[in-house]
């Protein structure tokens, strides 16, 4: 992997030679190749999908329908399973307002964790809510890890749905996912799968994996904003009700009666995402270029040296040392997260702060939230550098009060 390279392919770093862009699990950058794919789009069609009959919108729909045959293939689905939707909190949402509400009943149980970004299980508490069913939380481990002990723990006859992270946003901990989704199939249960933080940085396959399943963002990997993926088994999908109706999902509609189009278009109610699948599909290409064993391996690479940077420094507490990927979460002894990424700021280090939008694991740490770098393929030792100078600096200013 030639990283130099590879970060010339990005604007915003041709741009910024001095930028050590930190927040990837926030979203990623955009590579030229994706810019092109949207620009094309809109500069050469602009027109819509589906419904056109001239030659302009049937190029569009070759292009859209293309654009979902290599993001199927991408995660080894199959081309009516991947469904495109706004991001992974609507593909979230989704699997809880249709196969959730349709299919838990009072009594039953729902699994879900504590390492849950909001949209994984907000989703589940509202669905249990409705229902009168149960929420239960996986305990998690005194580094606080899933395990499949602790799995084993809360799953029962009663469970119908397991909704967990394959890798969480805070901790960066791999879900060891695939014997959950084993045991969760052996009482019955559908596993949906939040996989936010793991399609980009992972090769992924949701056969040989067997979730139900599994959702992700396209801004995450490089792609556009506004356009994500939920990927559900045929079957279930096949046998879910849309939740939201209108146009393009519509086959048949009387006043009496309506019918809908086959998956995945069921779903996908209105004009589509068109230029975002296009330029997520051109994300997809570029990642498999590079090789997505690749990129894990660069990330936890460079993780560990930054740890061990980190180490080095008094007074910095690290949540998860022992992370597999690039993801670290700490705090500054006595500074408040927010204080402290104002500090990196001004090294032009972009890094996040806060909850995460996790706050169960926030609570978990007993901390009001972390400050958190991660890192891509794009990264370098330099950025390193730099985040580590910011570490310092922030730990100077504030230890002056
Ligand atoms: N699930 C996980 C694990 C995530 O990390 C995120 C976004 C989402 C779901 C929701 O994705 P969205 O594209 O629909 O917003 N996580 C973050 C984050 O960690 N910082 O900013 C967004």
């Amino acid at each position: 992997m030639d990283v130099l390279k590879l970060r010339n392919d990005f604007p915003v770093l041709r741009k910024d030679k001095n930028l050590a862009y930190l927040d990837n699990a926030a979203m990623a950058l955009k590579p030229d190749c994706v810019i092109n794919a949207v620009d094309n789009y809109y500069r050469n069609y602009g027109v819509n999908v589906h419904r056109g009959v001239y030659q302009l919108s049937f190029e569009a729909t070759d292009m859209y329908e293309e654009a979902r045959k290599t993001i199927a293939e991408f995660i080894n689905a199959k081309f009516e399973e991947v469904v495109f939707t706004r991001g992974a909190s609507q593909s979230l949402n989704l699997v809880a307002q249709s196969y959730g509400l349709n299919n838990i009943k009072e009594g039953d149980e729902v699994i879900t964790t504590e390492l849950e970004h909001h949209s994984s299980n907000m989703p589940w508490f509202n669905v249990c809510k409705v229902k009168n069913a149960t929420l239960k939380y996986v305990p998690l481990d005194s580094e606080g890890r899933i395990t499949v002990e602790s799995f084993k723990k809360v799953l029962t006859k009663k469970t119908k749905v397991v909704a967990i992270t394959y890798v969480s946003n805070v901790m960066g901990y791999v879900t060891p996912i695939r014997e959950i989704i084993k045991l969760a199939h052996e009482v019955g249960a559908v596993v949906s799968l939040d996989g936010a933080q793991a399609v980009p940085h992972m090769n992924l396959d949701v056969k040989e994996l067997d979730c139900d399943f599994l959702s992700f963002s396209g801004h995450k990997l490089c792609g556009p904003t506004g356009i994500g993926v939920l990927y559900g088994k045929k079957e279930l999908l096949d046998a879910m009700e849309p939740i939201e109706f209108g146009g393009d999902m519509a086959d048949t509609v009387t006043t009496t009666s309506q019918t809908y189009k086959a998956t995945p278009y069921k779903f996908e109610a209105g004009t589509p995402i068109i230029a975002g699948a296009i330029g997520l599909a051109e994300a997809c290409k570029y990642l498999k270029s590079i090789g997505l064993d690749n990129i894990a391996k660069y990330e936890k690479d460079l993780r560990d040296k930054a740890v061990a940077e980190l180490k080095k420094i008094d007074g910095i507490k690290i949540y998860n040392p022992n992370a597999e990927t690039g993801i670290i979460s700490f705090n500054i002894d006595g500074v408040h997260p927010h204080d402290a990424a104002s500090v990196f700021d001004e090294y032009k280090v972009c890094i996040r702060a806060g909850h995460h939008c996790a706050q169960l694991i926030t609570a978990w740490l007993k901390t009001i939230g972390t400050v958190r770098a991660s890192f891509y393929f794009y990264n370098t030792e330099e950025d390193i550098k730099k985040f580590i100078d910011g570490v310092r600096a922030a730990k100077d200013f504030f230890g002056q009060f």
